[in-house]
């Protein structure tokens, strides 16, 4: 049975990058690029069967006049008449998602929806009364298998999947979460599945970051959290767990990836166990595996560990992502970030000592007035990286911050939820915050690294 999974589109909205003054525009976050990670995992999974993946971001990237969505969508399923249609999606693509398990059901209403990814593992229940016959939340890829295997079975019937625990199963007049608990995953040793990036070959070109003129993909050395700051999604996905991948995989894996210089880990919070980075820093040097290397560092763990940062420079980190998130005590505070703004500071030291580009970002509530964004200014000016991201603190569905205000929220519309609109009341008007938003874009220092 043929399996089409596909990456949806991006959301549109960008009021942050609309409202921005001109001269701030350019600095502004039009697109994330890269590949669909967990897509390519789960398609990797079932590569015995005959699999088809399809990156839309990639192919609107790769020729902006591709069609739109829909006719997409159909074209493909004329393409290649798949008897299962499986969509990640994050909260900004739902309605992206939604549209295409439409189309897949007007064209064939035996077509079997599967949706999963993050959304689906945080908010389940939003698919009731959807066009998506299955749900699979969590990390899939050791039951994907088990799923495609019953539903051959069972004729492409989803009630013949009802005896997989820890899903949800939508039976038309009935939407049921499957009895038990899905058998436990575990999605970065025993259960890893080594993805396959030819089933990407097509959109390799789309895949640059920054000035870069080489294609980057990402990799995951961990998966998960140890943190709980309260507007995260990233912990709760992962019930609070953090899952190491195993040295050698890495090393294998970064190893089988020559067509990639630049390598961006995936990892939510890249050092945790620093003797694990350690190990890792020594083995790529032992390897003589050289690629310029992307990821997340919290700013305390870097003040914490400057040896360790200095030994990751010279094994080939150039750049790193920071949540600064805020310049004030109090405010990290609320969100349990566990890191004091001063260490903000320390860490930019501790990354322009060893040469490498920092991308710090902060969140801003809804309730920032023009003496608010003025602070901000002025500390970001004074303590300037050279890339600064400035995006509207979002009640993700799932999150802490989400049960918080709720009730506050007005926007209900889930493809505004990308952090570049606000979806709550804010103090100043609509316009002007997002404007304030968009200045503060112009301060940064320095040149790009890649
Ligand atoms: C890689 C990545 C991207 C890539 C690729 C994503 C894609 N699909 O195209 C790119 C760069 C394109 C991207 C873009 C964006 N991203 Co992003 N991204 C990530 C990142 C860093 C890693 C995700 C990952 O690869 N994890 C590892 C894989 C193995 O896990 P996984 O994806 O969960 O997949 C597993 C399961 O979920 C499941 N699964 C996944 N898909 C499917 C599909 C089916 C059918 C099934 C059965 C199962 C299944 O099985 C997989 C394997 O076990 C995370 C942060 C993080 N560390 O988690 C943010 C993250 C997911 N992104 C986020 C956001 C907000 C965005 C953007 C909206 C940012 C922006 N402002 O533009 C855009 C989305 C586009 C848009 N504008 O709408 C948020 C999501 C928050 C939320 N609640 O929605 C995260 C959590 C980061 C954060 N700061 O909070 N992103
Ligand atoms: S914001 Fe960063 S440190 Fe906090 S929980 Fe999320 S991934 Fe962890």
């Amino acid at each position: 049975m043929k399996i089409l999974l596909i990456n949806p589109p991006r959301s549109p909205h960008n009021d942050i990058l609309k409202y921005a003054p001109e001269a701030a525009k350019p600095f502004i976050h039009r697109k994330l690029i890269g590949p669909p990670l967990g897509l390519l995992t789960i398609a990797s999974a079932i590569r015995d069967h005959e699999v088809v993946l399809f990156d839309m971001k990639g192919e609107y990237d790769l020729d902006p006049q591709t069609p739109p969505l829909a006719d997409l969508t159909r074209r493909l399923l004329e393409k290649h008449r798949p008897g299962i249609v499986g969509v990640t999606i994050k909260t900004s693509e739902f309605n992206h998602a939604i549209e295409i398990f439409r189309v897949v059901k007007a064209f064939d209403p035996s077509v079997i929806t599967l949706a999963g990814g993050l959304h689906p593992t945080l908010c389940p229940q939003d698919f009731e009364g959807q066009p998506a016959d299955i749900v699979v939340p969590g990390q899939a890829a050791s039951i994907i298998n088990e799923l495609v295997d019953n539903l051959a079975r069972f004729r492409i019937d989803p009630s013949g999947c009802i005896k997989i625990p820890g899903i949800r199963v939508n039976l038309g007049e009935r939407y049921i979460e499957t009895q038990g608990i899905a058998s436990s995953c575990d999605p970065a040793g025993r259960d890893f599945v080594m993805p396959d990036r030819s089933l990407l070959r097509r959109w390799i070109g789309t895949y640059k970051v920054g000035n870069s003129p080489d294609p980057s993909t990402y990799i995951f050395t961990s998966l998960g959290c140890p943190y709980k700051c309260t507007f995260c999604s990233i912990w709760g996905q992962f019930s609070g767990r953090y899952h190491q991948r195993d040295i050698e995989s890495l090393i294998t894996e970064l190893k089988s990836i020559d067509e990639y210089p630049v390598v961006r880990f995936s990892d939510a919070n890249t050092v945790v166990d620093t003797r694990f980075m350690e190990k890792l820093f020594d083995r790529i040097q032992e390897e003589g595996i050289r690629k310029v290397f992307v990821m997340d560092i919290r700013a305390d763990i870097a003040v914490k560990h400057p040896a360790l940062i200095a030994k990751m420079a010279r094994g080939g980190l150039k750049v790193v992502i920071c949540g600064f998130e805020s310049f004030r005590d109090a405010e990290l505070k609320r969100y349990r970030k566990q890191s004091a703004a001063v260490s903000n500071l320390e860490a930019i030291r501790v990354f322009d000592d060893n040469g490498i580009m920092v991308r710090g970002n902060y969140v801003i509530p809804n309730t920032y007035t023009e003496a608010d964004f003025e602070a901000l200014a002025e500390y970001s000016a004074q303590n300037p990286v050279v890339y600064a991201g400035y995006t509207i603190l979002t009640p993700m569905p799932g999150t802490v911050y989400y049960e918080e205000v709720k009730d506050q929220i007005i926007e209900k519309d889930y493809s505004r939820y990308n952090f570049f609109n606000s979806v709550m009341q804010t103090t100043l008007p609509y316009e002007q915050f997002h404007e304030r938003v968009g200045a503060l874009w112009l301060i940064k220092k320095g040149k790009d690294v890649i």
